[in-house]
């Protein structure tokens, strides 16, 4: 990507399509005078109007005098802007034709166009927000349920950057501590205070998993819980999806084996993003579509965060059914008895009561005692136990910390002088891993990175 920060930007920050009013915004050293250029507002030039003011304009092409819209602006001046640098926004119409007569008029007059999440990436490099709260905006803009929202609001308002700053600056002073003691000639070290620093570096390797044990929670808000629907053929699988998400997805019929390919639907479920799954019947079938339907089923079986193991309550309990259920009952699941309009010949024996939802889902029984059912599942997954979400980038990041922390605690724990540099050496590395996770520490092709996953505008 490599953005030249001395460029001044603009860009159009809402989404394209039929809407009330369009957002573009212009950031950078030139805003000021490239909003000279193309806006008229009355007697005086935008660059006159003083920070924080709005007011009624009109935008015109630099090419050829003509009208490009009417438009409210709002002048911004650095530092006290969303990028740290002067910005001009210009709300004009809603639509393509309105905004994009505008970002002609801009880029005639010598703004270049952003690219992706490049607003954001000033206000990082400004100083404005970390890399986690800049992380966070995309996080927010991204999010498919309330509580992923919540979350990604947390973090934008600095939640899990002052608990990271905060397992750093532990870190860092007990690093300080041991640096002192290398200052120190053999023969003049004072009296070791090794138990004290491995105390110290203990509470912060605590701090550390605490945050590593809400990986799994922010992938389910950030990604969606994936939930798998198995079971034989024909026991109501793609009855079951049509009737969670509401219309009619998948094709049922009274022929064992119809659902071949897998189904995915994104749905909220009490605040939780869902990807939810139909899939084949698992059984040995003799047809090579079918069999390749099946393998993608038991594929998605080892990766769901969820398994909803359906069994048609009015036909005798299979073998099969009994041999798929010792590998589900292990994972977090749920057992939908379905078909309890019929008469049920299904026993009960080999499931575990807890986990047992009896339903008729084609006449729509208990269809509230399955969905509250599976929130309940969703709680531990993804339960907003700390308000925090760490992404995948974090985890990684946090792991490596951890071991390079773990490893410095092994080091120093025997009370041996000769350990302090090797212990040292493993805190920096720590330390380097953690300031990653805010920004501290960082190279552009990590920015690129982060970045290039943003949408143009923000
Ligand atoms: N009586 C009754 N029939 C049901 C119920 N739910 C589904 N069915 C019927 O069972 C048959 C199979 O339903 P599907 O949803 O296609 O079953 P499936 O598990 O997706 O089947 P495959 O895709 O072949 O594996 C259809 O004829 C449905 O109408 C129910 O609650 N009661
Ligand atoms: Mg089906």
């Amino acid at each position: 990507m490599n953005f030249n920060n001395e460029d001044t930007i603009a860009a159009v920050c809402t989404a394209p399509g039929e809407a009330g009013i369009s957002v573009i915004r212009i950031s950078g050293t030139q805003a000021m005078a490239i909003a000279d250029k193309v806006i008229s507002c009355g007697g005086s030039l935008p660059s006159q109007r003083p920070a924080g003011s709005f007011f009624y304009a009109r935008v015109f092409s630099v090419a050829d005098g003509d009208e490009a819209d009417e438009v409210i602006v709002l002048i911004f001046r650095a530092p006290r802007s969303y990028t740290r640098e002067d910005v001009v926004e210009i709300h004009g119409h809603g639509g393509r034709q309105a905004s994009r007569r505008i970002m002609d008029s801009l880029l005639a007059a010598g703004a270049r166009q952003a690219g992706p999440g490049e607003f954001t990436c000033r206000a990082f490099l400004n100083g404005r927000i970390d890399l986690l709260q800049a992380e966070a905006v995309a996080d927010l803009i991204r999010a498919q349920s309330d509580r992923a929202a919540s979350m990604a609001l947390a973090q934008l308002e600095g939640g899990l950057s002052g608990i990271v700053i905060s397992i750093y600056d532990s870190i860092l002073s007990e690093t300080a501590k041991l640096e002192v003691l290398l200052d120190f000639a053999e023969d003049d070290l004072p009296e070791l205070p090794l138990p004290e620093i491995c105390s110290g570096l203990q509470a912060a390797e605590l701090q550390l998993k605490e945050l590593l044990a809400t990986a799994r929670e922010g992938h389910i808000l950030r990604d969606g819980a994936l939930v798998v629907i198995a079971g034989l053929p024909n026991v109501g699988k793609s009855t079951l999806l049509n009737c969670l998400l509401g219309h009619e997805r998948a094709i049922v019929s009274p022929t064992p084996g119809t659902t071949r390919d897998t189904i995915e639907e994104q749905m909220v479920l009490d605040g939780y993003p869902l990807r939810l799954v139909d899939t084949a019947g698992l059984r040995d079938a003799d047809c090579t579509i079918e069999q390749e339907g099946v393998r993608r089923a038991r594929d998605l079986l080892e990766r769901a965060d969820l398994i909803i193991y359906i069994v048609d309550a009015s036909v005798p309990f299979h073998e099969a059914d009994d041999k798929l259920y010792q590998d589900i009952c292990r994972r977090p699941h749920l057992v939908v008895l379905n078909k309890i309009d019929l008469d049920e010949q299904v026993d009960l024996q080999i499931f575990d009561k807890q986990t047992i939802i009896k339903t008729s889902v084609m006449r729509d029984q208990q269809q509230k005692a399955l969905k509250s059912a599976l929130a309940e599942l969703l709680v531990p997954l993804g339960g907003m136990h700390s308000q925090l979400s760490i992404a995948d980038r974090h985890a990684q990041l946090l792991r490596a910390a951890n071991e390079q922390l773990h490893a410095a605690i092994d080091l120093l724990a025997a009370g041996d002088e000769a350990q302090i540099v090797p212990a040292a050496d493993c805190l920096r590395a720590s330390l380097e891993q953690l300031g990653e996770m805010t920004g501290r520490v960082y190279h552009s092709e990590l920015l690129d990175n982060i970045f290039a996953n943003f949408c143009i505008g923000k």
